[in-house]
């Protein structure tokens, strides 16, 4: 997603999450490329690497993207899975075919995070795999 072989932050200059990364990455001493993010009108860049919320921060590193306390929000999000399906199962009409597109919005964005990884986190089981795998049922 970017050509640098170093560590990327695409960011805003303001912003309070973006400075809490410049600042740890300043004092371990960890140089990075900058890119300046436009919010008013977003980049191709931020629009793929943070689909879902469309924000900065987002660190780019060995291929890796980190966005939103990405393993936290994943996980967090795969709760949400429950929510909507106890939706599901719960109600009818209108409400169930709203909860069903829902449910497959929410399928889909975690197979566009998963990829063509084995697992959330690359090659490894880890967190977010934990996190989803028992609300497939
Ligand atoms: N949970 C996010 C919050 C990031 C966030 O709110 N970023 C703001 C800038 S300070 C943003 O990109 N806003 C764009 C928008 O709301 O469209 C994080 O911890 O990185």
């Amino acid at each position: 997603m970017t050509s640098s072989n170093g560590p990327v932050l695409l960011d805003f200059w303001v912003s309070p999450f973006g400075q809490r990364v410049r600042i740890t990455m300043a004092e371990k001493g960890i140089e990075n490329e900058y890119k300046e993010e436009d919010l008013f009108n977003k980049s191709e860049l931020l629009l793929k690497s943070n689909p879902l919320h469309k924000k900065v921060p987002v660190l780019f590193h060995d291929g890796k993207i980190i966005c939103e306390l990405r393993l936290a929000f994943w996980a967090d999000f795969s709760s949400k899975t429950y929510e909507c399906g106890t939706r599901l199962w719960k109600l009818k009409g209108e409400k169930h075919e709203a909860a069903k597109t829902e449910m497959i919005q929410m399928l889909k964005l975690f197979e566009a995070e998963l990829g063509d990884k084995k697992y959330f986190g690359g090659d490894t089981f880890g967190f977010v795999d934990v996190a989803f795998v028992p609300f497939t049922s």
